[in-house]
């Protein structure tokens, strides 16, 4: 049997200054924990140990010349976490705020999310404290080329095939597929979210916020409701609040903010234009990380230094980065009387601000569950990639659907409880840990 306690302790002590990666796993554990002490096999199979230790953990030294002629040094690193039930799948994240630990945790969410989608897709992540913000276009090709020249060695299409994450988008993707190419001479579409014309896939770009809507309107059809209507509060302003933002306006919902480490718009009359959309892309190819040229170009509020959780809505969507809604934050929504809180970045909300949602009864989706729709695009990618040809948007997208369907009916299976309240995080995490586990135990140690 586990002491859930002593567990932990024991991780803390093994994986030290990983706060994120401790969160993590803990809330894991802690969904997981009376799954695995009324099952032989798995405590026979010291899950707990075995599932929480990534398969093993590259860090290579990044050196590269800035627009000065300067040469900077930067550490990427790639987590190969678990490929029980598939090969490592999972982005690459090019931030500031970048560490092991940070990448531990979420290679390790990774694991689970990918188990979610239904596919054959074990868990990864990489990345770098590279920030691309102030960084010319010339610069991030150099750092991607230096990068990609390291990560190249411990990659491939059946073993480990990473993607974007922050930081890392269309544009990245090429430089960074480019040289691996130009290293090893190969067409196999070892990266996803690559370009259309070069084995990407319809619908990838948006996949992470359609597929979040998708399994939004899921959990509002089982409380009877619907998104028609619905005032919603979006954080970041990057790919997947892109995606969000389009799907939500066109399921009928009013999305009023969008934001960014600078501040956050209030836009009273809706982020729902092409316009707006196309507004965001530019804003994120710009490097500069802001929002508030949206609300000067548009004429809306811009709340400088603060995130938009203080507004009151209906449905709250962050979309930004882990833990950035906090238990004020939860509580303020709450007091403004949120209806459903749908986590779309990996973690965006603290221990304690899911917690206050729980407690109250407020429908929460984690985003392993809820964002799961990036992941499960990049997926079906692999799948055409590797039967060389490509599928419509219609094929891509009702896939998706279909996709973020099943996840939602796994989390009701194993998240309903006595009262009737469905726990997603529960539920998203028992479906998901199960197969890994069982997977598992079946390959022996
Ligand atoms: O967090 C995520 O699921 C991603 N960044 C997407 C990963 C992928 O392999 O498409």
């Amino acid at each position: 049997m586990y002491d859930l306690e002593k567990f932990i302790r024991e991780l803390e002590r093994k994986n030290p200054a990983e706060p994120e990666f401790i969160q993590a796993v803990r809330e894991v554990c802690e969904s997981v924990i009376d799954v695995v002490n009324s099952n032989p096999v798995y405590l026979k199979n010291r899950i707990l140990e075995r599932i929480t230790e990534p398969d093993r953990v590259f860090s290579f030294k990044v050196e590269w010349e800035d627009d000065n002629g300067d040469i900077q040094v930067n550490r990427g690193y790639r987590v190969q976490f678990n490929n029980a039930i598939g090969p490592y799948k999972g982005g690459l994240r090019f931030h500031s705020s970048v560490t092991l630990g940070s990448l531990k945790f979420l290679g390790f969410e990774q694991t689970f999310k990918n188990s979610l989608t239904t596919l054959p897709m074990g868990g990864g992540k990489g990345g770098s404290d590279f920030s691309p913000k102030g960084r010319s276009d010339a610069e991030i090709l150099r750092f991607c080329r230096s990068f990609m020249t390291e990560l190249q060695k411990y990659i491939g299409p059946d073993t480990d095939i990473p993607a974007g994450d922050i930081g890392v988008g269309a544009r990245e993707i090429g430089f960074l597929y480019g040289q691996y190419k130009r290293l090893r001479g190969e067409n196999t579409g070892v990266l996803t979210g690559k370009g259309l014309n070069y084995g990407g896939s319809l619908v990838r770009p948006e996949a992470t916020g359609y597929g979040t809507m998708y399994f939004a309107s899921e959990m509002l059809k089982a409380h009877g409701d619907s998104m028609e209507g619905k005032r919603v509060a979006v954080s970041g302003f990057g790919n997947v609040a892109w995606g969000a933002v389009m799907k939500a306006t066109e399921l009928g919902a009013k999305v009023v903010t969008i934001s960014g480490p600078d501040g956050y718009v209030l836009d009273e009359d809706g982020v729902g234009t092409p316009e707006k959309w196309a507004f965001m892309l530019q804003l994120r190819s710009s490097n500069k990380d802001v929002v508030k040229p949206y609300a000067d170009k548009f004429g809306c509020v811009f709340v400088p230094g603060k995130k938009p959780w203080e507004v009151p809505v209906d449905m709250a969507f962050p979309c930004a980065i882990q833990n950035e809604l906090g238990e004020e934050d939860a509580a303020a929504l709450v007091a403004n009387g949120v209806k459903y809180v749908v986590e779309t970045s990996n973690m965006g909300c603290t221990r304690e601000a899911m917690e206050y949602f729980i407690d109250h009864r407020i429908p929460f989706a984690p985003g392993k569950a809820a964002n799961a729709g990036g992941v499960a695009v990049s997926g079906l990618e692999m799948s055409q990639n590797a039967m060389h040809l490509s599928w419509t948007s219609e094929e891509v997208d009702g896939k998706l659907h279909g996709i973020m369907k099943s996840i939602h009916e796994a989390c009701v299976a194993e998240g309903r409880e006595d009262d009737g309240y469905i726990n997603y995080v529960k539920g998203a995490n028992i479906a998901g840990f199960k197969k890994v586990a069982d997977a598992m135990c079946a390959l022996g140690y």
